[in-house]
């Protein structure tokens, strides 16, 4: 993997200081198309970390659609070795390795999948369980794959994340809300100068404002249903106070300091598929005392914050009595 000077994100640092994240490698759709990935039941599974944001909208969506005996899941470890790069480890599972893939790194699939990958061994990733090789790593692309090809394996009633009928809108906002926010975070947190870092978080706060607004007019980012944009924008909301409000400096406030936004939060956190897939303590571990790329050296420091107190989470949100109100979509 390139590494110079030792850190993983050299690479993706502008001349300004900011951060530009890299692109993904495996990028081929899933579909019915010559090329495409096929859709098949058991064939594939998918690799997360609970503590990344990228991956946890995945896993929120397989559960979400009722894809979990479809698509099976490989968890690892919030803690991440420098070996000397820092890679992700499946040291969860007995013997340190993901039973079915029997990798101990997440690194062995992408370089065994292509040998001279040179970028971040990332969450989430489809790994092909008949081939051995990573599919697929477009992060932003997967729960639409999810939402729309992987459809013939939706349980019954499963809801419409990614309706045909707002699909431009839900991709509008989600441009938004990954430039903004997804990315906002690590866009101040991976800053390396002062006004890369005052520039990201000006641009995230503004939006969080935005956000606050048109939440105290609709239940959900569309109106009264969730979709595909509200799980993105859960993955991010529900580490902000645990973890980027301190580790990455994205200090103006809280989300629990938001009336409509804190709301909002308590809901999607009391949906399943989304609270049962939250898992703080990895958060806080991987953020606070694991090697995560773009953090400073820990010098061993081994203590995990007590707080924040979450839970007034699980307290009553009230935000039902804004299904019946409807207004226009207005927020980019
Ligand atoms: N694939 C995307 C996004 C996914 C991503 O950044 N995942 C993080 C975890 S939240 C990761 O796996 N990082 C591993 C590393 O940087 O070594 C990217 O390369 O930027």
């Amino acid at each position: 993997m390139k590494n110079p000077e030792n850190n993983p994100i050299s690479t993706e640092i502008k001349e300004d200081g900011s951060f530009n994240r890299q692109t993904n490698r495996f990028i081929t759709p899933f579909g019915n198309k010559e090329g495409d990935l096929p859709v098949e039941k058991g064939r594939y599974r998918l690799l997360w970390s609970a503590v990344c944001p990228w991956a946890h909208r995945s896993v929120i969506v397989r559960k979400v659609l009722g894809l979990e005996d479809v698509i099976s899941l490989g968890t690892a470890s919030p803690m991440r070795p420098k070996l000397p790069h820092v890679d992700w480890e499946f040291s969860l599972d007995d013997g340190n390795l993901d039973p079915i893939l029997k990798i101990r790194y997440m690194s062995e699939i992408y370089l065994k999948t292509d040998p001279t990958y040179q970028g971040r061994p990332t969450v989430p990733v489809i790994v092909d369980i008949k081939e051995k090789k990573v599919v697929n790593n477009d992060y932003f692309k997967l729960t639409n794959y999810l939402e729309n090809d992987w459809k013939p394996y939706h349980k019954d009633n499963a809801p419409e994340l990614y309706p045909e009928s707002l699909r431009q809108e839900i991709s509008n906002l989600n441009d938004v809300i990954f430039n903004e926010v997804n990315n906002g975070v690590y866009k101040c947190g991976f800053a390396q100068s002062q006004e890369a870092y005052e520039e990201a978080y000006d641009v995230l706060f503004t939006r969080l404002d935005k956000l606050e607004e048109h939440l105290g007019e609709r239940r959900f980012l569309f109106g009264d249903f969730i979709t595909d944009s509200d799980v993105r924008l859960y993955a991010t909301l529900i580490r902000f106070d645990v973890a980027y409000y301190s580790a990455f400096k994205t200090n103006r406030n809280r989300i629990v300091d938001f009336h409509h936004l804190w709301g909002y939060l308590r809901d999607l956190y009391q949906t399943p598929g989304f609270g049962d897939t939250t898992d703080f303590h990895a958060i806080k571990v991987h953020y606070h005392l694991s090697n995560h790329i773009g953090s400073n050296d820990h010098k061993g420091e081994n203590i995990l914050p007590k707080g924040p107190d979450l839970s007034g989470l699980l307290s009553d949100h009230g935000r039902q009595a804004l299904s019946k109100h409807k207004s226009k979509f207005l927020i980019i």
